[in-house]
């Protein structure tokens, strides 16, 4: 995990500064928002500002979804939603695992609250870097299926790892992000999804270093 970490999370903020260091402007932008405003990135940037500000991104959301004591399932209004559009969190993990599994190469799998639907939630993975955050859906949990995050441990087998992940899940953060997301996201590409920022701030603060910044 801690190789993980230092060397994959860290290339991704490596080549973010790389690609934008011909534009001060963007510097002082933030990762979530460069994602949300891609129309306005210089094309020619535009894919290496899309992968890597999504690795960072979605690297920051995955450390924030595991904690070695997260509670033992879902609470609150998260609990009440799980059961309400999956049936049970024993399906939920199904549909996780399945989603997982099913993506082929490198991705993410998705606990999200949807724009549909009157605020659902839906269980499913992105290609490469993508965040559903550019189709209006918020984050609630998210597992990284790259090969690199279980090989060492699991070599191929992808299916034991999604199962143990269930393990460090933290579902105290999961609820906290629910209840932020009560705001429809597609609003908020102005003010850099507010509500996910809020849920990554304390991550933001212990790993300052991953910014986004040039150095001077
Ligand atoms: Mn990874």
């Amino acid at each position: 995990m801690m190789l993980h970490h230092d060397k994959h999370h860290a290339s991704y903020v490596e080549m973010l500064n790389a690609a934008l260091e011909e534009f001060p402007e963007l510097q002082e932008r933030t990762a979530i928002w460069l994602l949300l405003n891609l129309i306005k990135v210089p094309k020619e940037i535009r894919t290496a500002v899309r992968h890597n500000a999504g690795g960072h991104v979605n690297h920051s959301l995955f450390w924030r979804a595991m904690a070695p004591r997260g509670g033992d399932g879902p609470v609150g209004l998260l609990a009440d939603a799980i059961v309400r559009d999956f049936g049970s969190v024993e399906q939920l993990m199904v549909r996780f695992a399945e989603a997982g599994q099913q993506r082929f190469g490198s991705g993410w799998v998705w606990l999200a609250r949807t724009q549909l639907d009157g605020g659902g939630l839906q269980v499913f993975s992105t290609f490469g870097h993508e965040n559903p955050l550019l189709q209006g859906h918020y984050p609630i949990l998210v597992n990284d299926v790259w090969e690199h995050a279980y090989y060492l441990k699991y070599e191929n087998r992808r299916a034991d790892y999604l199962k143990d992940w269930w393990a460090v899940a933290n579902w105290e953060e999961a609820a906290r992000r629910y209840e932020y997301s009560d705001n429809s996201s597609r609003d908020d590409r102005e003010t850099e999804g507010r509500r996910l920022l809020a849920a990554t701030k304390a991550f933001e603060e212990m790993h300052r270093d991953y910014r986004p910044t040039t150095s001077a």
